[in-house]
This record gives structure tokens, sequence and C-alpha cells, in this order.
């Protein structure tokens, strides 16, 4: 493959070339690495941005619904958007992709949206460094609104908050206390919070979820001198979304004013210093000494002959000493 022509193909914004990018860079083949990073290389040198917005909450919370919504008003303001869809599970089931796809049905017949769903394999650490490169891909390739879904899995809010300018919380009125449960954590990274299905019989609940869950983040510190609201809405009747769209302008204003250099800069220390154990542990898992290294003492485990902890000590030694021999 041609990098230098794939990274031109990308820069006049072909989705072909960008969906091609996309795989090669998810790839875990040794040979699309080395052209994954050469392309890689390019797009550092792109200066095209964007706004990113992370999308998390409860499943079934009515993310992708509400995400067709915001899509299609970010289409009438004349944006470019992308849509990356995050599946925590350990491959891409054919439902979720199938879901996503009926519940953004108006977004994906739309040429100016790109739709994308993407597996989360290795949860820790996966999230964000696969997802970075996959909004730079997005953005040199002109998509100027970058929307992120993913469940909310224990850590993947905060994940999400580390690859976005804005995070929006998603939940649902469902079964009546269910929110009782909604720890602060979730909440702390939150710019905007959505009580969604505030429709039919769940619309006097929603209300009522609003002002439980604004009378808990009153309680919380306040992260910078934006304002959280919660409000509440419905993505099918479109109720309430007008105020949503406003408060998603208004954070873009706000934000526009801040250094978003700065702010990146600070979301890719702290992506770095949580990723990079992982990136090694992966770098070493590939060696083939150290492979056969640790398949050496996992027999010697198995035969009783060493403890655990005398194995983690034989491998930490055999790796740096190999480290330092090279
Ligand atoms: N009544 C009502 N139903 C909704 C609303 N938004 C979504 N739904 C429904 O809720 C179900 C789940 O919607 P999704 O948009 O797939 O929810 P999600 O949070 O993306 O789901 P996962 O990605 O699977 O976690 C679907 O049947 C939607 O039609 C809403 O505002 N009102
Ligand atoms: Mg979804």
């Amino acid at each position: 493959m041609d990098i230098q022509i794939l990274y031109h193909q990308l820069l006049n914004g072909d989705r072909n070339a960008l969906a091609k990018a996309i795989t090669l860079v998810e790839s875990n083949k040794p040979e699309d690495k080395i052209e994954s990073k050469l392309l890689m290389s390019f797009i550092q040198q792109s200066s095209q941005t964007s706004f990113r917005i992370g999308v998390t909450g409860t499943p079934g919370a009515g993310k992708s619904t509400f995400i067709n919504a915001l899509g299609m008003n970010f289409i009438r303001q004349g944006y470019k958007v992308a849509v990356l869809s995050i599946d925590p599970g350990s491959s891409i089931s054919k439902g979720s992709i199938l879901g996503d796809k009926t519940r953004m049905e108006d977004l994906a017949k739309q040429k100016e949206v790109f739709i994308r769903p993407t597996a989360a394999t290795d949860y820790l650490g996966g999230v964000h460094s696969s997802t970075q490169k996959l909004i730079s891909l997005c953005e040199a390739a002109g998509y100027q609104r970058i929307i992120i879904e993913s469940v909310g899995v224990g850590q993947s809010e905060h994940h999400i908050s580390l690859l976005s300018d804005m995070s929006l919380l998603i939940l649902a009125p469902a079964g009546g206390d269910d929110l009782q449960g909604i720890k602060r954590g979730v909440m702390e990274w939150a710019d905007l919070i959505l009580i969604n299905k505030a429709d039919g019989e769940l619309k006097a609940k929603a209300k009522l979820a609003a002002g439980y869950i604004y009378s808990i983040l009153e309680l919380l510190p306040k992260k910078s001198d934006w304002n959280v609201k919660v409000l509440s809405c419905s993505s099918v009747t479109q109720e309430g979304l007008r105020e949503v769209y406003d408060e998603v302008d208004q954070f873009y204003k706000w934000i526009s004013k801040k250094p978003i250099d700065e702010l990146r800069q600070a979301q890719a220390a702290q992506r770095w210093q949580e990723l990079w154990p992982s990136t090694c542990a992966q770098y070493l898992k590939q060696d083939p000494d150290i492979q056969y290294y640790s398949k050496k003492l996992a027999d010697q485990l198995k035969n009783g002959e060493i403890s655990e902890f005398t194995a983690d000590d034989c491998m930490i030694r055999f790796i740096f000493a190999r480290e330092i021999k090279q």
C-alpha cells in the first residue's frame, strides 16, 4: 500500500481512504503496524481539528438515538460529522452494528457522515490508544464534529472524557429508582447530563430524575467555571432537544475561548501515563524470547517448582538483563 497516496486521498476527504486507513490502524499484523506508524506520522502534520463530543451512559439509555438527532443538527449547521462507537465487548457483535445502523438511520443516509463501530479489544488503554488515532484520521479527512459513543462500563466514562472536548452523560429513568445507584464518580467528568426518554409515561419520572441528579451534582466540586446542567429530553419525540443543542453550542463557544492545545496536551499526558504500562506489556508479550521464557516459567509453576512470586521476580530480571544486553 502506498501510504503517501492514502494520506493524500484522506486529506481530500475520500471516505474509502478513511475506512482503509482505519482498518490499517486497527490491524494487529506486524507489517500493518509499520505502515500505520508511517501514516500516523503524516497525520500528525495535519492541522485539521474538530469539536469532539464523548457520549456515554447506561446500556440502552438511548445514546445512539440521541447521537442520530445531534448529528443531524450538526449536519443542518453545515458540518461534516463522524461517529465512532466503541464496543466494550471483545469483538464487534453483529447485533450492535445493526443496532447502531438502525438507531442512526437518518445519519447513516447522509453523505457528510461517517459512522464506524470499533472494538475495544484491549479495554485497558485500548480505547484511548486506537480511538485517539481514529479521531486524528477523521480530522485529517475534514470531519469537524466527531461524536464518540461508549457504553458506560466502569472506567469508560473517564476514558472517553480524556478523548473529548465535551463529555455527555445520558441516563434513562427506565426502572424508576435505578438512578439511585449512579455513582458520584461517574458524574464528576460530565459537562452535560441528559435524562433521555422524557416522553409518554416516563416524562414525569424523567423530570424527577433530573432534579435528583442535579441535587447530587450540586454537592460535587466544580471542575471548571463551566456550569454543568441536567436536562431532560426525548430523542424520539425530539422534545427538549433544542435546549440540548443550545447547550452544546454554548459549550463549544466556551471551550473555543480556551487554549485548546493546552487541554489536548494535558489529556495526552494523562492518557500516556495511564497507557504506557500496557504498551510496554504488549511489546514484551510479542517478543519471542520473552514468550519462550514465560512458557518455561509457567511450566515450572505447573510442576510446583516455583511460586508465582518467584516467577514474577525471574521474569522481571530476565527482561531487564535482556534489555541491558541489547
Ligand atoms: N421512548 C423513548 N425510547 C427511546 C428514546 N431514545 C431511545 N429510545 C429507545 O431505547 C432503545 C435503546 O436505544 P439506543 O439508542 O440503541 O440506546 P443506546 O444507549 O445506544 O444502547 P447501547 O448502545 O446498546 O447501550 C431503543 O429501543 C430506542 O428506540 C427516547 O427518547 N424515548
Ligand atoms: Mg448504542
